[in-house]
């Protein structure tokens, strides 16, 4: 058996564990991060794109943000296509701020690079992770690595293992509750090296379904389809995914788009999920943990760093002035946020989708509400603020 002891024991290596890990390491607290996947695979998820004030911030603080600053496309505007017209949202001149587009894969490679430099242990591809004496002062993370079995002591566990993690699961079900909302469809993804249709995002609603158009930089275009849950990837080779995407994205996109061959391409389910409280003990859920939203607001990735946001400081004050108030609310905080984001991921995500059971009436809800969008700066200005990240 290995032992060891840290201050701050944190579960999962995905931007929520790594922001986490860097601030606290940066204000001088111990921190480990104990990951199940190697470090390549980590790296090779595609998934957010868009990021938040909140996110860009941390990178700043860190110091960590000059390749994203080289690489990263501000971008101050978002369209909704409705199948006739292009419904652009001026961010910047509603809000005053832009949004940042650089990839989730890499942000997670700017932290898990800065790792070794700034002294912050991960441990990669630890098995059996469990958590244990969660509502003790000196709880335990047990986990197997290279066939030994470990264990870190620490006086707090921060939960950011993502949805299907041991943590949340660790709250005893007499403490917590979820509420979850599941939707009858998933995005198909897909990655290419081509250039993006349109300087900004479009999201489309289509009578065949919603399709967004995204990208990672001028030469990387990333795009979804909305499709069934019971489609399969073999069920679109790149030609059919590329038609489907210039029909839904209307002509003007159509006319702008390059095709070509796909680097990665992958269906996710869409989910509301929030699980209350995110604090148990002396154990802490943070991100994907403890929340999932549909992806169509972008807010995923940005909700990890508000609670990062919110955890670190709380951490902070605990570990250097042995305050505690912070810790004692940051469930409430966090939550405050996470229901916000919720709300807009999910009206997002209910305006501009096809849903199997959706009637005549429901139909005219979303032209009644998109024309209304499209004719009231109060309307884009809730959209504006929302997309660019409500303050802490
Ligand atoms: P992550 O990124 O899921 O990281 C959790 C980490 O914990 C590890 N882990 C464990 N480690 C140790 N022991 C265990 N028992 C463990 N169980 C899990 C995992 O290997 C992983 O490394 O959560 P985090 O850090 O909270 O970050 C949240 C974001 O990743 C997430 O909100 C977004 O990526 C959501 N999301 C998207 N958000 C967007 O804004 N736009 C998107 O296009 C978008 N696409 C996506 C997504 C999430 C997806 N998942 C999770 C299914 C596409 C997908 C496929
Ligand atoms: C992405 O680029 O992957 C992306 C962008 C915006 C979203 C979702 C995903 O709302």
């Amino acid at each position: 058996m290995s032992k060891k002891s840290t201050q701050v024991a944190i579960i999962g290596a995905g931007p929520a564990g790594l922001m986490l890990g860097h601030l606290l390491r940066q204000a001088g607290i111990e921190a480990v991060i104990i990951e199940r996947q190697n470090q390549a695979h980590v790296l090779s998820r595609i998934r957010a794109g868009v990021l938040e004030t909140v996110t860009t911030g941390i990178l700043e603080q860190l110091d960590l943000a000059e390749r994203m600053h080289a690489k990263g496309l501000p971008h101050s505007g978002v369209k909704l296509a409705d199948g006739e017209r292009l419904i652009r949202i001026d961010i910047e001149g509603l809000t005053g701020r832009t949004v940042m587009v650089y990839g989730q894969t890499e942000l997670t490679r700017d932290l898990i690079d800065a790792a070794p430099y700034r002294d912050l242990e991960i441990i990669w591809e630890a098995e059996d992770v469990a958590v244990h004496d969660i509502e003790s002062d000196a709880p335990c993370v047990k986990f197997t690595k290279d066939g030994i079995e470990s264990r870190i002591e620490a006086r707090f566990i921060a939960g950011c293992d993502g949805f299907h993690g041991v943590s949340r699961p660790a709250i005893p079900d007499s403490v917590g509750r979820p509420y979850e909302k599941v939707y009858p469809f998933g995005w198909l993804g897909v990655l290419a090296d081509v250039p993006p249709c349109n300087h900004e995002l479009i999201y489309a609603n289509h009578a065949n379904g919603f399709a967004l158009a995204s990208q990672r930089s001028l030469t990387r275009s990333r795009y979804y389809i909305q499709v069934p849950l019971t489609e399969k990837l073999e069920d679109w080779p790149d030609d059919r995914l590329w038609d489907e995407l210039a029909l839904r994205l209307g002509p003007d996109a159509a006319a702008h788009m390059t095709r070509g061959p796909a680097l990665e391409k992958s269906i996710a389910p869409l989910r509301s999920f929030v699980f209350e409280p995110m604090h148990h003990g002396s154990l802490f859920l943070v991100g994907d943990a403890a929340h999932i939203v549909p992806p169509t607001g972008a807010k995923g990735l940005n909700l990890a760093a508000s609670d990062v946001a919110y955890l670190s400081a709380a951490l902070i004050a605990f570990f250097s002035e042995n305050d505690s108030d912070a810790i004692a609310t940051y469930s409430e905080k966090a939550l405050a946020r996470v229901w916000k984001a919720e709300r807009f991921s999910w009206s997002l995500t209910m305006l501009m989708h096809r849903f199997p059971d959706d009637g005549v009436f429901d139909r005219r809800m979303q032209v009644a509400q998109l024309d209304y969008i499209a004719s009231s700066e109060a309307a884009q200005m809730e959209i504006a603020e929302n997309y660019v990240g409500l303050p802490l």
